[in-house]
């Protein structure tokens, strides 16, 4: 149980490596689910015509219901992403970024053909306060498209705060076909991403809750956002829905599919409309990649609902974002990559919702025991009893932690049960607890540098 980590500013979690089935978006004909446990998906406001106004601004928005707000970067009036551009092929279109940043960006028109220098690549950099004024002939089939900063060194920070957007292209071969597209009614657009929290001690960061955008840490981030929102579900129409998916990940790759395992059909891909439809269960979508899906809501009943999910476990080994797979081929038990499933309930756990954590956690639990790797097993029993603790199932936390104290000495497991004693009242029973997991909690030079406070604790509670 050596890797602990923190995404939110006050819990603890443990990663480890566990089969992914996790919400993305849920997907309802009619809203029916109890509303703590989804938050509604946001769709971007649609801009359309030939003239597009852009203005890249940072902003804030609160992702937790506690702590500080996190900085993030929207184009024009949102807290986070931009507008859905429409356009038409065909069109010559005028745009104008204005740069309202302290810093400098560009804008790439990802998946365009257009001249080099219209492109927002590295090399057109727009300073802060100034105006870029690309106009270029759209060329691209109908298809989705998608636009983000493209400065050298600095993408993945510009990106992981917010500034991105969709492209829709329309063109008459498409409008000829009988497909959905009122937008945000039956035709929306919704770009996968994942984001990491720092805490108030991480880098000196002041305040907390901002994203971490580490080249290394954080290409797998451990909240998932689908259009910016954790947890999403909407609610749609019973009838042929077209989704827009866009993998906006650094690095994650996802295996798409639905809970009840339904055939969807994949109509368009990166390049434009497929010569017909491509029914799939299941489907990779890779890191810039996107596809148009048409899901067929007509057979469902009203108030029914459905996960769109990320299938990511029993991928093959390096499939970017798999979860740990039992038997790569070196014998290892797989890179630490992922742990969507464990992720998600953690997830769940700093938003309050301890039912919701136990689920996941318990599922972790079931996987682990099925693959036997007792080291696994242990974390996975160790997340049901800090779950267990927060739900106030005190007894049931501490008759685990008990059964985990036997296995071995371990820091996590001494601190768990000094902080269930004291909120039994049993302060003296859990001084030496917290004085055993300060001793050895404390020669983590992770957590000293990034969970002080958590520390401190242990030491004073553990004094005697
Ligand atoms: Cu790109």
């Amino acid at each position: 149980m050596k890797v602990i980590f923190m995404t939110g500013n006050h819990t603890s979690r443990m990663r480890n490596l566990v089969p992914c089935a996790v919400i993305l978006a849920t997907l309802i004909s009619s809203a029916s689910l109890p509303a703590a446990t989804y938050n509604p998906l946001w769709i971007p406001p649609m801009i359309s015509g030939t003239t597009f106004n852009l203005s890249l601004n940072q902003t804030n928005r609160a992702f937790k219901p506690t702590g500080a707000k996190t900085v993030t970067y929207a184009f024009n009036s949102g807290d986070f992403w931009g507008p859905t551009l429409v356009m038409n092929k065909g069109d010559v279109v005028q745009m104008r970024v204005t740069n309202n940043l302290a810093n400098t960006t560009t804008v790439h028109w990802h998946g365009f053909h257009i001249p080099a220098i219209m492109d927002g690549g590295p090399h057109q950099m727009i300073a802060p306060g100034t105006v870029w004024t690309p106009s270029f002939i759209i060329k691209n089939d109908a298809a989705t498209y998608w636009y983000h900063p493209h400065l050298h060194g600095t993408s993945q920070e510009q990106l992981t705060k917010g500034a991105g957007g969709f492209i829709i292209v329309r063109d008459a071969q498409e409008a000829a076909l009988p497909l959905p597209r009122t937008y945000g009614v039956d035709d929306l657009p919704v770009v996968f991403t994942s984001r990491r929290f720092l805490t108030n001690a991480y880098q000196g960061v002041t305040p907390g809750n901002q994203f971490a955008y580490d080249h290394h840490l954080d290409n797998y981030g451990d909240y998932l956002l689908a259009n910016g929102v954790t947890n999403a579900q909407i609610s749609l129409p019973a009838q042929f829905v077209r989704l827009r998916l866009l993998n906006a990940e650094i690095e994650r790759g996802y295996n798409l599919g639905f809970s009840d395992n339904r055939i969807f059909h994949v109509i368009a891909n990166d390049q434009g409309l497929l010569n017909a439809p491509v029914p799939v269960t299941r489907m990779f979508l890779m890191v810039g990649e996107r596809v148009e899906i048409l899901l067929n809501l007509s057979t469902n009943t009203v108030g029914s609902s459905l996960d769109l999910k990320a299938y990511n476990s029993g991928q093959v080994f390096g499939f970017p974002g798999q979860e740990g797979n039992p038997l790569p081929p070196n014998g290892s038990s797989g890179p630490i990559n992922s742990s969507l499933l464990n992720n998600t309930g953690w997830t769940y756990h700093d938003m309050g919702n301890y039912d919701a954590a136990l689920v996941k956690f318990e599922a972790a639990l079931a996987f682990q025991q099925e693959h036997g790797d007792s080291e696994k097993v242990r974390i996975a029993r160790w997340c049901i009893a800090r779950t267990l603790r927060s739900l106030g199932r005190l007894d049931d936390a501490l008759a685990t932690q008990r059964e985990l104290e036997k296995g071995k000495d371990d820091g996590y497991v001494w601190e768990e049960i000094a902080e269930i004693l004291l909120a039994q009242g049993e302060i003296a029973e859990s001084k030496p607890y917290f004085h055993r997991a300060h001793a050895e909690l404390s020669q983590d030079p992770w957590l000293v540098a990034n969970e002080a406070a958590r520390i401190e604790r242990l030491r004073d509670l553990g004094h005697e």
